[in-house]
């Protein structure tokens, strides 16, 4: 017992001092969601800041009063702290008690909802100039990006013009990832069967750090991507650049790229049309499978192999119904 304790006692500082220096590095290598490049990840770090602001309210006062308390109240010869065994009720601390925390939780709640309604992903950010759009698909274990309006893609690596809002629109064609680009934003889940909108933007040229935030297996850590931001003529220059390169993308060397394994950055100077539509639908029999969790519909119930509406294929990534639709999916 005697043995236990000295061993734990000497232990003690050590184990701190580990946690200490874990947590320092970690800050040391990767301040990037407390460093937003872009409006969208600008307003998420005001967010936690203000939120860690009224917690830390709460959590400070309590803890130095636990330890100002113990203190006090310990048992000693001579204490001259008030001894009151028949003390039951003080209105006085109950309002200090029951109303402070229900005044933070009242403005938490308020800051948390107009946040949540600003962020909502998938609404477009203001901006004079037009959205680029970028289809990005996860696979075991690599990023695939497509630019449907510039039609080239790349693999593991992205490139987009300063300034200019970027709708993504993400699903998964492997298990279940998530897109995270820690510097314009957070994450936003991947999914097989459906398509997720996710607007971003950067306001400042550079190289930012991108990665799958969700475990999806044996290579997981090497669904890293880099982001290079640039101004709109060189994001121009490099768009022709991989026109120009040899390696095209096709239904065959897709099917070659979604086997499982890893792959280094690669640019393609086409891809099939319509292959991100494709992924999308290939695993909703129904149309629009995962979005039953949503909506239930009595029709996929009872016939779950029915064909997609002929629309249905159009609609999925685009549009209206699909931002309502998915926009419960953020959460899980
Ligand atoms: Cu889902």
């Amino acid at each position: 017992m005697q043995q236990t304790k000295r061993t734990l006692r000497r232990a003690l500082p050590m184990l701190l001092l580990l946690a200490g220096v874990l947590l320092l590095s970690a800050c040391g290598e990767q301040p990037m969601v407390l460093d937003p490049k872009g409006p969208i990840a600008s307003d998420q770090k005001d967010l936690i800041l203000i939120s860690s602001l009224l917690c830390a309210v709460i959590l400070f006062p309590v803890l130095g009063l636990t330890a100002y308390i113990v203190w006090k109240y310990r048992e000693r010869e001579g204490s001259t702290a008030a001894y009151e065994p028949h003390f039951s009720h003080s209105t006085k601390l109950e309002l200090i008690w029951w109303g402070i925390p229900i005044l933070i939780i009242i403005i938490l709640a308020a800051v948390t909802a107009r946040y949540t309604y600003a962020l909502e992903p998938t609404k477009p950010i203001e901006s004079e100039k037009k959205a680029i759009t970028i289809q990005a698909t996860s696979l075991d274990w690599k990023w695939l990006f497509t630019y449907p309006e510039q039609g080239i893609a790349t693999v593991n690596y992205l490139q987009i013009p300063e300034d200019v809002p970027v709708k993504f629109e993400l699903t998964s064609d492997a298990p279940m990832n998530s897109f995270w680009i820690p510097q314009l934003g957070g994450q936003m889940y991947t999914m097989s069967g459906m398509g997720m909108t996710l607007f971003l933007q950067a306001d400042h040229e550079g190289r930012y750090y991108g990665s799958g935030a969700n475990f999806s297996g044996e290579y997981f850590g090497d669904m890293k991507f880099f982001v290079d931001v640039k101004p709109q003529s060189q994001f121009d220059a490099w768009v022709q650049e991989v026109k120009a390169s040899p390696e095209k993308l096709t239904n065959d060397s897709y099917e070659k790229l979604a086997e499982k394994g890893t792959s280094p950055v690669v640019l393609y100077s086409s891809f099939p049309e319509g292959l991100f539509q494709r992924i999308v639908t290939k695993y909703a029999p129904g149309g629009h499978a995962h979005g039953q969790h949503n909506e239930p519909t009595p029709q996929s119930k009872t016939d779950p192999v029915q064909q997609p509406l002929p629309d249905a294929k159009e609609d999925h990534t685009q549009g209206g119904s699909t931002g309502t639709d998915h926009s419960g999916h953020t959460g899980h």
